[in-house]
């Protein structure tokens, strides 16, 4: 193969590797396969670099995780100079982030914006995937890397009627760069995850009026966002290696505390006191509590009560509060992070409506019709979440060796090795697939870790003199027996989630991530590597 340092060039149509998106894993896996040489082109819908940080400008839009750790470590310069405004930096700051490191490390010219993938081939003669994209340019490489997200293919809703509808409709997951002027105007908003969260109070603050449709309720922690301090900026920069190597060590990949093992094991009065500081703390800090959440439903159960007690007395309607208490157990859907969210449904201009039983009737061309009663509205905002982890892989037509489509061969649900590569899928790599932790963990240390794994891989094989690694089939089916038994012990599959497909329609109910932790993930990782590429036929 030619790994010969190569002068980007857009007009040439082979390349050693091709990126797919430039969000957080897309532009870090370019600049790791550049310093190796090879040639590289990553494609992007979007007009800019940023991925999810890109797309979800909706109102109140933020990331849940403590930025200073939210962050690359790769660059130690890039994590010194880099300053975050808030604990809970918003969309524009994380966009913002995303540029300054396209410019800092002169990512832009091998990326090609507006320009969608749409298919993938694997010729397997020639050792080399052809990529095809939306404009109909057909580009070939010897490597195909998905950086295609988690969170990124759209789910829109399927309920009746909604293309009828008269008013303006937005999905939280692509909202214009414009801002929306809610002022004056009847507001409805279906979803109650994360971005319905985070956008309620914002959309209230604003609009005449807000319908939320709530189909399940979620735990919502406050986050207590505020400006970080001079001081505090500067110890966390000074002691940075030590933290973040501490927070590589933990479940999540992230700097939480654990109060113990287990909640059973102390008594109600401490282990209220210890929930009372992680409320007081905010964000995701309190799903670290304890180490038996996940395994003991009585365990669980005392922090489900706690915060369900919190919003029985935040919101001032018991009607309303009961309703806003989540039925399933706590962790077994996705934590958020709020600001003002139990509060903004005691203002007036704020009305919930509970489908979890009978669903959305439809939309008409007025407004959103449930139980046979039609609430006039002038906007639509569908905070409706995604196709998780698998989605936007699923969305390109990928055909591997004899033309076997991905498609068909996760009809069951994703088979991978590790996340990171795919029996039958030579020299394609997934950066947080399927089977891998990604959305259970801090995602920038993830990504980092997968592509450190694969730049590692593809210099392995060019000192080796090889130009084609496939996962093995028995490899990858014990790998993918274990995410799953791993999964199925879980609390997790108590109830209907996205980690486990069941928010899209006919998907079939298989866990996505890799519940088995972020340092038993890593180890395994090392280990396959340092044993040759164990599991993957190299050749
Ligand atoms: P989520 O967490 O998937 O939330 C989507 C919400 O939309 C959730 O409340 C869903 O209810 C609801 N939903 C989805 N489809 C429908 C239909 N057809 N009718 C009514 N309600 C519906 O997506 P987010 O964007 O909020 O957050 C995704 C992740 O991004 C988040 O976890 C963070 O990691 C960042 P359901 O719960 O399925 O009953």
């Amino acid at each position: 193969m030619s790994m010969a340092a190569v002068e980007p060039d857009h007009a040439s149509a082979r390349l050693d590797a091709i990126i797919v998106g430039a969000g957080i894993a897309g532009m870090y896996q370019l600049y790791r396969l550049r310093q190796l040489g090879l040639s590289v082109r990553v494609f992007e819908t979007g007009t800019s670099v940023g991925g999810t940080w890109y797309w979800n400008r909706y109102p109140g839009a933020r990331v849940d995780t403590e930025t200073m750790f939210y962050s690359y470590q790769f660059s130690e310069a890039l994590q010194q100079e880099w300053d975050w405004p808030e604990r809970y930096p918003a969309q524009a700051d994380l966009a913002a982030y995303a540029r300054h490191v396209a410019d800092r490390f002169e990512l832009w010219p091998d990326i090609q914006f507006e320009t969608r993938v749409d298919a993938a081939r694997w010729d397997d003669a020639a050792g080399l995937w052809t990529v095809e994209t939306d404009d109909g340019t057909q580009v070939t490489a010897r490597f195909c890397i998905m950086a295609t997200g988690c969170l990124s293919a759209v789910n829109y809703p399927e309920i009746d009627g909604l293309e009828d509808f008269a008013g303006e409709t937005y999905h939280t997951a692509h909202w214009p760069a414009d801002s929306v002027d809610f002022a004056g105007k009847r507001v409805a908003v279906i979803g109650t995850g994360s971005s319905g969260v985070q956008s309620i109070p914002v959309i209230a603050e604003a609009a005449a009026h807000v319908t939320v449709y709530q189909r399940t309720a979620n735990y919502v922690m406050p986050a207590h966002n505020r400006p970080m301090a001079a001081d505090e900026v500067a110890e966390i920069k000074v002691n940075y290696p030590a933290l973040r190597a501490k927070a590589k060590q933990s479940f999540s990949g992230n700097y939480f505390p654990v109060a113990g093992p287990s909640a059973l094991a102390v008594s109600e009065e401490e282990r209220n006191r210890e929930y009372e500081k992680r409320w007081a703390m905010g964000g995701l800090a309190i799903m670290a509590t304890y180490a038996d959440f996940q395994t003991s439903e009585a365990a669980n159960e005392t922090a489900s009560d706690f915060i369900r007690n919190k919003i029985r007395t935040i919101v001032k309607d018991p009607d309303v509060a009961e309703l806003l208490a989540p039925k399933q157990l706590f962790l077994c859907k996705r934590l958020c992070v709020g600001t003002n969210y139990y509060e903004t449904y005691n203002r007036d201009n704020v009305t919930l409506v509970d489908i979890s039983e009978t669903g959305i009737d439809r939309i008409t061309p007025e407004g959103v019709c449930v139980a046979g009663h039609t609430e006039p509205v002038d906007v639509l905002v569908l905070a409706t979440g995604f196709d998780a982890v698998t989605g936007a892989l699923k969305r390109i037509d990928i055909r591997g060796v004899d033309g076997l489509a991905l498609r068909e061969k996760w009809a069951d649900g994703p088979r991978t090795y590790l996340g990171l590569g795919i029996a039958g899928f030579p020299n394609l790599f997934t950066i947080t697939g399927p089977g891998s932790p990604s959305v259970l963990t801090n995602m920038i240390p993830s990504i980092e870790q997968h592509v450190e794994w694969i730049a590692d891989c593809v210099r392995h094989m060019r000192d080796a003199g090889l130009d084609r690694i496939e996962a093995e089939r028995d490899a990858e089916t014990d790998w993918v027996t274990h995410v799953n038994d791993i999964g199925d012990e879980t609390l997790r599959a108590t109830c209907q989630s996205w980690y486990f497909g069941s928010n899209i329609p006919g998907k079939p109910r298989v866990i996505l991530p890799y519940a088995g932790g972020f340092p038993a993930y890593t180890e395994k990782c090392d280990e396959v590597a340092a044993a040759g590429y164990r599991g993957f036929a190299l050749r």
